[in-house]
């Protein structure tokens, strides 16, 4: 199979799955415990944070609680913020994009029904939103702005650290979900002036079911999880150390592997983009503007995106039509939707998403797959060439 959906998931680096067996069967103590075997669990939990600290440049007094995925660190976020300033009177408003992922989207739909007030910035037809929209929704009474790094679709780049500038100006707080962004572009906390960031390991070569969320030195939240004193009483529940140490170990091999996936990967990425535009009336979303290294979002016309992901995968190509977390029902790509595409060409997004474990021999081959998959599909459609 050639795996081109490196943005549902990842395949786990060989050396994180060995540096995390001896923590399953050998050196499974609690890290809470302080017997010996505690004590190396817990030995081995400082090392990780370490790593993630120097990852994404956290100062020593900031917070990195981990947790289990991006959505958990999602959702803390924003129930936070809730119980701390809007539940409280302190604050109304929230501001976010409307190309966000559920795990910001629905946690937002669901803290609306609480009587929290939600603006959502449009998008233009490429993905992006206009700076003054936010400059004009920003008010005394916003309590957070929450914008991704990077969207999962498009691979489109958000200017994050010039968004965060704008919130913080207007007394407001900044998160962005940097689940995209670690591992295909540099993500330095204090270069951004970011309040909250979320992060999950399977997205970069680390294990499922286990993320971060960072916090800035000084910034309190209410708990998402209350129980045990893990994590300094800010999240609790036993430390899954083994995925910790995966997780630690897959954050210092992304950032190392960073130059990589902006060249190499950068590169079979364009090379499959070059000749997916040769195929006539095909569109790559976003194409001139900042993009993560590994992605692509095309549209095909007159294809189906189900159709054309069915096509693929009996050709060994996995592929995406959207966010895989979507795509049991089978409605038009959000994204697209926001992107206000007509509902005809919101059908038909195809997504590819590289990793550092694809070659030049794969490129070459999900490119005639491609190209014999469009073939045969417009043949039995009824799609009529522009
Ligand atoms: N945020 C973003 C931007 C994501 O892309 C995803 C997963 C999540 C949050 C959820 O992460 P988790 O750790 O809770 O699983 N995105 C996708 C996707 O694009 N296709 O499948 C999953």
């Amino acid at each position: 199979m050639i795996y081109l959906d490196n943005n549902a998931t990842t395949k786990v680096d060989d050396r994180i799955v060995a540096a995390m067996q001896p923590y399953f069967n050998i050196h499974y103590g609690n890290p809470n415990s302080l017997h010996t075997m505690g004590q190396t669990a817990r030995k081995a939990m400082a090392t990780a944070l370490n790593q993630l600290y120097a990852g994404i440049n956290a100062r020593d007094n900031d917070d990195i609680i981990v947790n289990s995925c991006a959505t958990e660190g999602n959702n803390h976020v924003l129930m936070g913020i809730y119980y701390d300033l809007i539940r409280t009177g302190k604050k109304k408003k929230i501001i976010t994009s409307s190309v966000e992922h559920p795990a910001v989207s629905h946690t937002l739909k669901f803290l609306e029904s609480l009587g929290a007030e939600v603006s959502y910035l449009p998008v233009n037809t490429e993905g992006l939103i206009n700076i003054a929209d936010l400059q004009h929704e920003l008010t005394n009474d916003t309590a957070l702005v929450t914008i991704m790094w990077a969207n999962n679709e498009t691979g489109l780049i958000f200017p994050v650290t010039e968004l965060c500038a704008i919130t913080h100006k207007a007394g407001a707080l900044f998160h962005t979900d940097a689940v995209q962004a670690i591992g295909k572009v540099p993500v330095d906390v204090q270069a951004s002036n970011i309040d909250f960031l979320t992060f999950s390991a399977h997205k970069f070569h680390g294990p499922k079911g286990i993320g971060g969320l960072y916090i800035k030195e000084g910034l309190k939240l209410t708990p998402l999880l209350h129980g045990g004193e893990q994590m300094g009483g800010k999240r609790a529940g036993t430390i899954n150390v083994p995925y910790m140490v995966g997780m630690g170990l897959a954050m210092e091999l992304a950032v190392a592997g960073l130059t990589d996936e902006d060249s190499r990967v950068r590169s079979l990425r364009d090379q499959l983009e070059e000749a997916i535009t040769a195929i006539p009336d095909t569109i790559i979303i976003g194409k001139n503007y900042p993009r993560t290294p590994n992605t692509s979002l095309v549209s095909f016309k007159g294809i189906e995106g189900e159709a054309m992901l069915w096509d693929l995968n009996k050709n060994d190509l996995a592929a995406s039509t959207g966010s895989a977390c979507s795509s049991e029902d089978l409605q038009a790509n959000a994204t697209f939707q926001a992107m206000s595409m007509d509902t005809d060409l919101a059908h038909t997004g195809i997504r590819f998403s590289l990793s550092r474990f694809t070659t030049q021999d794969e490129i070459t081959a999900a490119i005639k797959i491609v190209k014999d998959c469009v073939q045969r599909l417009r043949a039995i459609s009824t799609y009529t060439k522009l």
